[in-house]
């Protein structure tokens, strides 16, 4: 059983996450989500959330592609994460290429891939926001 990680807020989700998702679940049979709290995004990732960690969590509880969700809480959780749920594979979009290299000292495989690029969650808010004009 090959078990992938990969983390983020996933607010406003979109299809750019589910390709995000769906590769990083091909790369492997078991694919976990570590979903940024809103502590975390508020504190931390200075992101207002539309949606909040229960209703992210829900949403991204029906997704097939998705087998687990927990919370991430920090940035420094990723390298006892790997070890504590048995991650044999890391999985990122490529907006964080390198940044997250260290793991590979945990013996965990390091995959970055590529962003959808025309969408994101502040895309999406801008157009709301303007067509509101
Ligand atoms: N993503 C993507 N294509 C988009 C938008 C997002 O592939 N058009 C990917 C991002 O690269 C990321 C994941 O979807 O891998 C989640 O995106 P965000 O919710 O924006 O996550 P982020 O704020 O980057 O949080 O500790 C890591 C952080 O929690 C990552």
């Amino acid at each position: 059983m090959k078990r992938v990680i990969t983390y983020g807020t996933f607010d406003l989700l979109h299809y750019g996450h589910i390709n995000l998702l769906r590769r990083a679940r091909a790369l492997g049979d078991y694919l976990i989500v570590a979903l940024s709290t809103d502590e975390f995004n508020r504190v931390q990732k200075n992101k207002v959330c539309y949606f909040s960690y229960e209703e992210r969590r829900m949403l991204l509880e029906s997704i097939r592609y998705v087998d687990l969700v927990i919370p991430e809480e920090n940035w420094d959780q990723k390298r006892t994460d790997v070890h504590l749920y048995q991650v044999d594979t890391f999985v990122m979009g490529d907006d964080w290429t390198g940044k997250f290299d260290f793991l590979k000292e945990e013996g965990v495989e390091v995959v970055y891939l590529p962003r959808t690029p025309e969408i994101s969650t502040t895309q999406i808010k801008n157009d709301l926001n303007n067509r509101e004009m």
